[in-house]
């Protein structure tokens, strides 16, 4: 009886191994596995070849290493639901575009699909299923929810290199994502001035490239065109738009967009946009026929920017033909997604949003990257929007985790499980040293204060140790459980950033990487050193303490060194790793067990922390925040991308940590005629001001000062909001 029982035991762990070894991405529908595992025959014989996607068979032939059909080989059947080959399963096909129907037995795989993409992706999951020259015995019935998903190149800063893209085409492809669009805010000819001009040859030859392995990759490579900062609402300029479409068109761009976002003036009306669109739509969409639906982003994109009374979405909503797609942010312009803010939108644009969801996109916290968990998005809306896109980071190796787990949302929002998705995400890209990746990630997905408010889960699972350790040492004490839990996780950072440094199975995301391991690295170390500071004041070794003491010390000036060394952009220059709990644990050892080193051995060593000295505060709410940096004899508040509404009254304002001698203003708000509205003060004590005069030539703005002041303050003056942009604010001392 005995044995009886233990070989079903066996049987069932066997069972159940199949079963959970293998995750598909994104997640199936429906997939049932039946227990057992096949071992891949050595000859086939495909039935379906010459009618099925010959992109899937090309996958098809890849994956099972088939080299030619034979006659009396194992059967694979595969074709669309049409097709001959698969007539007899075509009941188990889903009837949702791009959706499969999947079989795997000892006697036939059938790969059906609803169209050409659901014979594809069902290859693409086949390929997934098969591990050690096995398949399991399976059966999947999935198809995806959201009609179109992807990724939107449309972030400011470098746009991704052509080797990149081809990368990153190639990777949608294998996780069902079916849309890339190209909007690179940065790239002239898809912006001003050139929007009107066709690209340069080697340009233009990149596209064609690019379209090309979008197809083969079952991808639409969607051409966004951003015109609106400087068009005309006029016959001329609407026939060079359509005469820039029809040179993409000529290049192989099947899929067209246009973005009026981030702009003011003229480009803004609604009702204009509208008949441009609907022009465009009925003059080069319809008449073209293999042309996919007109996608336009709105400049009201995120409700926390719209006036429905101003009427410019209800206008589009009524008068935008129905087939035009209409891009949302959500409630802000980063923001979670949810169905209050789905419910919103949809009714006032009189169709389903299409999401442009700012994640990762860290081109307004340029001195972070964003590793983190996918999350904050409604898992019931899946049929609330028509697309899904995610606008990634600068640093298209590193985005990838963030895009895989996208994909996974919008192919089935309802099974979608962020935790383990971006466990398997880090995986996947990187597969041979992914607990070093996960620890990176853990400690380097927080954003930092930035304008948007927008903040990120960091150090999740340490946080509670944390805290215990730190609530504790403030009293003197602290449980050694915490320690030790502590000196195991900075051991690992440290590990973790010196393993990754030199791993060679994706040499293009260490590169990208690079800078932010040469501080996590630090991190680490200064970590290990600290908690050493804390057993030499316990010890009561001086010489020890010192010792590390000094360590800790360097360490945080090759730290400050590297924050201004690497990654010097105008915008948010520097380099910040484990910004929201473990740095700011360093300092807090670093600043108590000193304290208590002094106490005990009536020293008087510094326990000033490297942080900014000097900090920013206003009354304009996309002001709010903005950190601030030393350079040299430079004071730099960190400049913003978007258009800012400065109320009548409201102020930016900088605290400097001291009194100092100011000597200069050098400003920029973006527009010729901000000195007219704006009052600069300073102030030794908060409370009493002097005017300080400006200039302004062009769009600069300089002043004067030679004066000694901690405050320093510039004011709309007027009593009407205006608008500008925070291009540069920097004081002189
Ligand atoms: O969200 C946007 N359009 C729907 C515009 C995007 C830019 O492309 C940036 O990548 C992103 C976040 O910074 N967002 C801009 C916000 C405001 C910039 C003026």
């Amino acid at each position: 009886m005995r044995r009886i029982y233990l070989l079903v035991c066996l049987f069932i762990s066997q069972m159940s191994l199949a079963q959970t070894d293998i995750t598909v991405y994104p997640t199936p529908q429906e997939i049932s596995f039946k227990g057992q595992s096949m071992t891949l025959p050595k000859t086939f014989k495909v039935v379906g070849q010459e009618m099925a996607n010959p992109h899937a068979i090309e996958q098809l032939i890849e994956t099972l290493k088939i080299e030619n059909s034979q006659s009396k080989g194992f059967s694979v059947y595969i074709g669309e639901q049409t097709d001959k080959a698969v007539r007899k399963f075509r009941k188990m096909i889903p009837q949702y575009a791009e959706g499969y129907y999947l079989q795997v037995t000892e006697k036939q795989i059938v790969v059906a699909g609803y169209d050409e993409r659901g014979t594809y992706y069902a290859v693409q999951t086949l390929t997934q299923l098969l591990k050690d020259g096995k398949l399991p015995i399976v059966e999947v019935k999935d198809y995806p929810r959201i009609a179109f998903r992807g990724v939107v190149e449309g972030f400011y800063g470098t746009p991704w290199s052509h080797k990149a893209r081809l990368s990153q085409l190639r990777f949608y492809g294998k996780y069902k994502m079916n849309t890339y669009i190209y909007g690179p805010k940065d790239d002239p000819y898809h912006s001003s001035p050139n929007w009107r001009k066709a690209y340069p040859v080697s340009e233009a030859k990149q596209i064609s490239e690019l379209v090309q392995v979008s197809k083969a990759n079952e991808v639409d490579f969607v051409w966004a065109i951003h015109p609106g900062k400087d068009i005309k609402w006029n016959a001329e300029d609407r026939d060079i738009l359509l005469g820039k479409f029809e040179m993409m068109y000529q290049l192989g761009v099947r899929s067209f967009a246009v973005f009026f976002d981030d702009i003011s003036g003229e480009g803004t009306k609604a009702d204009r946009q509208a008949e441009l669109l609907n022009y465009l739509d009925n003059n080069f969409v319809k008449v073209k026929k293999d042309v996919t639906p007109l996608i336009m982003c709105p400049t009201e994109y995120n409700k926390s920017w719209s006036n429905i009374k101003g009427g410019y979405l209800p206008t589009l909503g009524k008068n935008l033909n129905p087939s035009v797609h209409i891009m949302w942010t959500g409630d802000r312009v980063i923001s979670d997604i949810t169905e209050d803010g789905l419910k919103w939108i949809n009714n006032h644009i009189e169709r389903p949003a299409y999401i442009w969801w700012n994640f990762p996109v860290s081109d307004y916290v340029r001195d972070h990257l964003l590793m983190g968990a996918v999350y904050g998005l409604d898992t019931h809306v899946g049929q609330m929007m028509s697309g899904f896109v995610t606008n990634p980071m600068e640093y298209a190796e590193a985005s990838k985790p963030a895009i895989f787990s996208v994909a996974d949302y919008a192919w089935n929002p309802a099974q979608f499980n962020s935790d383990k998705s971006w466990k398997d995400a880090l995986a996947t890209v990187l597969s041979n040293n992914s607990d070093a990746f996960q620890t990176f990630a853990n400690h380097n997905s927080d954003l930092g204060a930035n304008g948007h408010g927008y903040r990120r889960d960091e150090s999740v699972e340490i946080q509670p140790t944390v805290t215990s350790f730190l609530s504790a040492y403030k009293n003197g004490k602290y449980e050694a459980k915490d320690f030790d839990i502590l000196l195991d996780e900075f051991n690992k950072i440290a590990e973790a950033a010196d393993r990754l440094l030199v791993d060679t199975e994706n040499k293009d995301l260490i590169q990208e990487m690079t800078p932010w391991l040469y501080q996590f690295k630090i991190l680490g170390e200064a970590g290990q050193e600290a908690l050493a500071m804390v057993k030499a004041v316990e010890a009561g070794d001086k010489t020890l303490f010192l010792r590390k003491y000094k360590h800790l010390k360097a360490l945080q000036q090759r730290g400050f060194e590297i924050d201004q060394m690497y990654n010097q952009n105008p915008y948010q220059p520097g380099v910040k790793s484990g910004s929201k709990v473990m740095q700011p644990l360093v300092d807090h050892i670093f600043v108590l067990s000193t304290q208590r080193f002094n106490q005990k051995t009536a020293s008087s060593l510094s326990s000033e922390v490297f942080t900014s000295p000097h900090k920013s505060y206003s009354t304009v709410p996309q002001f709010k925040q903005l950190p601030v940096r030393v350079k040299g004899k430079n004071i730099i508040v960190s400049p913003i991308l978007e258009v800012v509404k400065w109320g009548a009254g409201e102020y930016l304002g900088v605290e400097l940590d001291n009194e100092y001698t100011l000597m200069a203003l050098d400003a920029d708000f973006g527009m010729k005629n901000t000195a007219e509205w704006l009052q600069l003060e300073v102030s030794v004590d908060g409370k009493t001001w002097t005017k300080i005069a400006i200039h302004q030539k062009e769009n600069r703005i300089k002043a004067d000062l030679k004066t000694k002041a901690k405050y320093i303050r510039i004011q709309n003056k007027s009593d009407k909001e205006e608008q500008a942009y925070l291009r540069r604010f920097n004081v002189n001392i």
